[in-house]
């Protein structure tokens, strides 16, 4: 058993300073030469050896202070090296020799070579799969690289910091010297080398600094690389001026790579990045692609100062700079396209996402204590929840004390490796709050729900709102405390206007905000002249669920009048929800599908306000999904049920509206030049969500087939796509525009993973052999992360009746991919197997099915670290 804990937590024996490492780079056989120099921590045991951890590696070679070590002075394994007897003052160069061979590494872990391109992945222990290291976060050191390769296939070297040297040796190699002055920890190392383009622009910094800014790609991409460019210089700007964050090397640069695991990873100085998080233009990339392009170019920018210049102590500590830096991008997200747009999608990434992880089998705090596997702990609740975290606690200080806490944590600990402690520290001495009750929030896991009661007293002009927390047990932990939590309410008076109450007693209270801290208070609003409808967690101020019994007349006063957006938009999807889980009962009885006119009239009249952001109408408007109606239902859930109710559900909605979302596909139209900004983007959204209800009334593929074949751009040909594909599966129209899209788009991979989702997302029994038979299609490769991910992620993910087949055979399949894929890559193989942690929601006979897969997978005893440690969790 190798499980990790937080409380075995020990600084290193020794200290590095500074580590020198040579590359000679070989496609099949790379050496990699390291020469570190590092002394004796002040007080450790001046007998204990030194160990280094490594993974899969050769040794060629070893010396201390240039003398090669004898045998007897160190062991030395795949996965360790331990040197005994080091020297009595405890200062000492070590050089170690280690051999690999990028071009077998399909873990795309450490160094590995995919078309052409030799890149590293070092988060979080790739580094010892270069050589023998302390390869763990709170050891940083200076790092001096020197890579020597093949001139004329790699005449791009590129490492961490700045370019020191360049050199031709003569014999058809050349070689770069690159050296970066800030300390820094192995997993932020990074190396790239081969044949790339780029493009150039450059920053000025606050403080007048040039900072030469570098993105490199494919040959023949580089017209994509602009939008990236774009986003990178505004956040640079926004950085500065939202949180005084200042760049701090000569050159920022960015490499897009095709084989990647991860989105992006945020080395110093030299970020990678998966290309489908870079590249972009009209013709290929749609408007959700420019806007993860935007944020995920910022957030690995803003990890500069939350991450590198501040890292984590261990990796239990890993919320700190992944929470804190996605709340980071998701503020710049909102400053730089509307607000409560972005936070909408937000709420709904988190309900889809974070809350069935912590509701499931594999829940686990935003601070773990243990771990098998720290690549299994890349999730939503350390990233999504972490980051609601720290909005949570902005939300409790006020923006200004917000600042000032962080102020004082750069101030603090720049150039430190730090705890979660030491985060929230900062925020008490900064402003005199005390955290120790919301601490709670970092090691309690599972979603709080909250249960609502209101009482008006007329004669007293008072509200009364009783709130009660209570969150549900975990795997881990079954016994739950209360949470201190920041819930923003809002009261909405007759005319639809705020009311703002007197005064308001019975807890702590920050403006709107209102402080729970116990398993039930009350508060009192005073001077409440009328009966207000009461709007809950605002802005979603707490990832939390509430259940609040409230009148149809209330909440539909707040879906039609509240002026939060978030909690407005929060309504009218609860209705609907409420619909579409009453018509799934109805069809798993038997009974005719009762729809709701009432419904049905809110979704138009919202569709039609012009008082409104397109994108706003064309969120409420876009009916919650298949899997978002399971999660609702929670248990014996039947997705042949849903998939009916839903049906009939949108062309009850899609009849009642059917000139209007007629006339919103046209008035919606893209006008002139296409532009990807918010706004534009907010229209075609709802020219988009309107297509899929038109459709439906007209029951007729013309109308999506016509809007294909004139879109001219890939946010309408996508969705226009997407309708005949599930709204018209089989039909002439839909298999030519699937047919005319898989020839158009031929030779570019990131457009076909577009096409390959399409087609794993129709529903229905028949896509399992669709899938199956994708799998063979010349641009499908089982080798690269975003393929597998745009065809076999998406069928069991995102295709409930497809995947949920009642004879099991997705599971089968599936199954038998997993097995495959984790002899490759383990770490894409266990994220993958996530699809299916909620099986235990199904009903009994699919449940049983899947059951009788996972254990399939679990008899294997060869299964990777990352597989076992997943099926385990999801089977105990
Ligand atoms: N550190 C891994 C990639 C990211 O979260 O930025
Ligand atoms: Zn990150």
């Amino acid at each position: 058993n190798r499980t990790v804990y937080l409380k075995d937590y020990q600084p290193t024996d020794f200290i590095i300073e500074s580590i020198d490492l040579v590359f000679d780079l070989g496609e099949t056989l790379t050496t990699v030469g390291s020469e570190i120099r590092m002394h004796r921590r002040p007080g450790a045991d001046p007998a204990a050896p030194l160990v280094f951890a490594g993974d899969g590696l050769a040794l060629s070679g070893l010396a201390l202070d240039g003398k090669p070590l004898l045998p007897e002075r160190y062991d030395c394994d795949a996965s360790t090296l331990t040197i005994r007897d080091l020297p009595e003052d405890g200062s000492f160069t070590l050089t170690i020799k280690t051999r690999i061979n990028p071009s077998a590494n399909s873990e795309l872990l450490g160094l590995y070579r995919t078309s052409g391109i030799y890149s590293t992945q070092c988060e979080a222990e790739g580094f010892r799969r270069i050589t023998y290291f302390y390869d763990r976060p709170d050891v940083l050191a200076v790092y001096t690289v020197t890579i020597i390769a093949d001139k004329q296939s790699c005449p791009l070297l590129l490492s961490n910091g700045n370019l020191v040297e360049e050199q031709d040796l003569g014999d058809g190699r050349h070689m770069a010297k690159w050296h970066d002055p800030f300390k820094k920890p192995s997993y932020l190392f990074a190396l790239v080398a081969g044949d790339l383009t780029m493009i150039e622009d450059s920053f000025t910094t606050m403080s007048g600094r040039h900072v030469a800014l570098r993105i490199y790609v494919e040959h023949g991409k580089a017209a994509r690389a602009g939008y990236a460019m774009d986003s990178l210089k505004r956040a640079m700007k926004w950085d500065e001026e939202r949180f005084g964050r200042e760049y701090d090397l000569d050159i920022f640069m960015i490499v897009a790579v095709s084989d990647f695991n991860m989105g992006a990873m945020e080395n110093k100085g030299l970020n990678i990045f998966n290309d489908r998080l870079i590249l972009a233009d009209p013709e290929t990339a749609t408007d959700d692609d420019y806007a993860r392009i935007e944020a995920v170019v910022a957030h690995e920018y803003f990890h500069n100062w939350t991450g590198n210049r501040i890292t984590c102590r261990d990796w239990f500590q890993l919320s700190l700079k992944e929470g804190l830096t996605v709340y980071r991008e998701h503020e710049f997200s909102a400053d730089q396209r509307s607000r409560p747009v972005v936070r909408v999608d937000e709420v709904k990434f988190l309900r889809a996402h974070q809350f069935p992880e912590d509701g499931g089998p594999l829940a686990h705090p935003v601070r773990p204590t243990q771990y098998l596997e720290i690549d299994n702990f890349y999730t939503t609740t350390v990233y999504e929840k972490g980051s609601e975290v720290s909005r949570m606690i902005a939300t409790l200080l006020g923006p200004d004390g917000f600042r000032k806490g962080l102020d004082l944590f750069f101030e603090r600990h720049d150039g430190g490796a730090v705890t979660i402690e030491d985060y929230l520290k900062c925020f008490e001495d900064a402003t005199g709050h005390d955290l120790t009750h919301f601490a709670l929030w970092y090691h309690q896991a599972g979603t709080p729900v909250i249960s609502v009661a209101s009482f008006y007293d007329e004669r007293k002009q008072q509200l009364k709102l009783t709130l009660s927390q209570t969150t549900p047990p975990t795997p881990d932990e079954k016994i739950k405390k209360p949470l201190h939590i920041p819930l923003r309410v809002g009261l909405i008076g007759p005319n639809g206007a705020d009311m703002a109450p007197t005064a308001i007693t019975g807890g702590e209270s920050r403006k709107d905000v209102l402080e729970l801290t116990k398993d039930e208070q009350t508060f009192v609003f005073e001077g409440i002249g009328a009966r207000p409808a009461v709007s809950v967690n605002r802005d979603f101020s707490a990832p939390v669920k509430i259940r609040f019994d409230q009148s149809r007349e209330d909440r539909l006063r707040i879906a039609g009048a509240e002026r939060d957006l978030v909690a407005r938009w929060d309504t009218v999807n609860a209705l609907a929800l409420e619909v579409l889980v009453k018509a799934a009962e109805d069809v798993k009885a038997g009974r005719p599908v009762t729809t709701d006119p009432a419904l049905s009239d809110l979704l138009v009249a919202t569709a039609e306000d012009t008082a409104l952001e397109p994108a706003f109408r064309a969120l409420a408007l876009t009916l919650p999904g298949e899997l978002d109606i399971g999660r609702e239902i929670g248990a014996d859930i039947d997705p042949d049920a849903i998939h009916l109710a839903r049906n009939t559900v949108i062309e009850a909605i899609a009849e009642a509206g059917a000139d209007s979302f007629a006339q919103l596909t046209g008035d919606m139209a893209n006008g002139g030049a296409f532009s990807p900004d918010a706004q534009s983007a907010g229209r075609r959204a709802l020219r988009n969500a309107a297509l899929v209800l038109a459709a439906a009334a007209e029951k007729s593929p013309r109308r999506a087939s016509q809007a294909y074949e004139s879109a001219d751009n890939m946010t309408d040909m996508l969705a226009a796509m997407r309708v005949l594909a599930h709204q018209f599966a089989g039909s002439a129209e839909a298999e030519n525009a699937l047919a005319d899209f898989r020839r158009r788009f031929a030779g570019e991979p990131l457009v076909l993973d577009k096409w390959f989702s399409t087609l794993a997302t129709v529903p229905g029994e028949n896509t399992l052999e669709r899938v199956t038979k994708l799998m063979g299609d010349e641009a499908f490769d089982e080798g690269n992360p975003n393929r597998v991910r745009a065809l076999i992620g998406a069928f069991a993910s995102s295709n409930p009746t497809g995947f949920n087949r009642p004879d099991g055979a997705g599971y089968a399949f599936f199954a038998d991919f997993i097995l495959t894929s984790d002899k490759r890559n383990a770490t894409l193989t266990a994220r993958l197997m996530t699809a299916m942690r909620s099986f235990e929601a199904l009903e009994p006979s699919r449940r049983a099915l899947a059951r009788e897969q996972i254990e399939r997978i679990a008899a294997h005893d060869d299964l990777s670290r990352n597989l076992r440690d997943i099926v385990d969790r999801m089977l105990k």
